[in-house]
């Protein structure tokens, strides 16, 4: 495959070649890891920037079908937009999107969006590195937003944050006492919160639980990246389509307020930093299941087990054996 090619493509927008772009960051392989850094490093400088957004909630709260309304609003106002999953749980299996594509369908035929599914795995860390240079290809690929949908499990959220500018919180219409039920962390993070399902019957209760979570944010500490009124709750309704451009409009109104106060670049330089670690954690982690690596080790624990060596001292010869790999 020709990485400088396939570069080039991306830049210029060719979808399938984003496609194959993502597939690749997505493998496993090692060979295919390598022509990722050189993809990556080569995307860097096509000097885009989107906005990209974590959209999190439990199953069932709408997230689906209000990335469908949102999305073709989007679309609708001419901006491209991109769809990711990062889903921890291999259990839903071909990811969340995939499966309900249906949901999705305007979208998924809109020519200004980009759906992908999360790639089926197992392992968060692995779907979350890959998720983000997934997010730096549709960036570098001319999307204007890339949104990153995640269940509400708790810890991908986290992972969601570390790649996104702006965290958003979808929650269903809900009596007082369900408001404990969301942890403080995740309340913690979000950017806004929208209180899905204000239509019909629950209308009523969504604007009592969007007063209830307006209440709430207000208890939390403060946090420099906010202007005056943030974080907020808003309500909408993905299915009447209705509080959409409302809910754009914060989100580019604080969007906007962060990169004048530098906190968005701020952000992004801190995410970089956190990803280049865990990428060198994960190198570390992935030289040990190396065959040589693996045997070495296999024969340091024989040593250590016989009294020949002591641990640390095993240690550091395997550790040193591996800085030299
Ligand atoms: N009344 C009402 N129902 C909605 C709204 N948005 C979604 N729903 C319904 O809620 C149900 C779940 O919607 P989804 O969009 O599949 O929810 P999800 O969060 O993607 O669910 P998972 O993919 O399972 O995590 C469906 O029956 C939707 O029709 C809304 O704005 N109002
Ligand atoms: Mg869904």
């Amino acid at each position: 495959m020709d990485i400088a090619q396939l570069a080039e493509k991306v830049i210029a927008g060719d979808r399938r070649a984003l496609a194959r772009a993502v597939t690749l960051v997505e493998s496993r392989r090692a060979d295919h890891r390598a022509m990722t850094a050189e993809l990556m490093e080569r995307l860097r400088g096509a000097g885009r920037e989107a906005v990209r957004i974590g959209l999190s909630g439990t199953p069932g709260v709408g997230k689906s079908t209000f990335i469908e309304s949102f999305g073709m609003m989007l679309t609708g106002q001419g901006l491209r937009v991109a769809v990711l999953a990062v889903d921890p749980s291999s259990a839903r299996s071909g990811g969340s999107i995939l499966g309900d594509k249906t949901r999705m369908e305007r979208l998924s035929r809109d020519p200004k969006a980009f759906i992908r599914p999360s790639p089926a795995q197992s392992q968060l860390g692995g779907v979350a590195r890959r998720s983000r240079e997934a997010v730096a290809l549709c960036e570098a690929a001319g999307f204007d937003v890339v949104l990153v949908e995640t269940v509400g499990v708790g810890q991908s959220e986290t992972v969601v944050a570390e790649m996104t500018d702006l965290f958003v919180l979808l929650l269903a219409p809900a009596g007082g006492d369900e408001l404990q039920g969301v942890k403080r962390g995740i309340m913690e993070m979000a950017d806004l919160i929208l209180v899905n399902k204000a239509d019909g019957a629950l209308r009523e209760t969504a604007t009592r639980t969007r007063a209830d979570y307006a209440g709430a944010l207000r208890l939390l500490r403060k946090r420099p990246q906010d202007p005056e009124g943030f974080p907020k709750a808003m309500t909408v309704s993905a299915v009447e389509e209705a509080g959409l451009p409302e809910a754009w409009e914060t989100m580019t109104e604080l969007v906007g307020w962060r990169r004048a106060q530098g906190h968005f670049a701020r952000n992004r330089a801190d995410q970089a930093r956190y990803w280049f670690r865990e990428e060198v954690r994960h190198g570390l982690l992935a030289r040990l299941d190396e065959p040589d690596a693996k045997a070495r080790m296999a024969a340091l624990a024989d040593r250590v087990a016989q009294g020949e060596a002591a641990p640390a001292a095993a240690a550091q010869e395997m550790l040193e054996s591996l800085g030299k790999g």
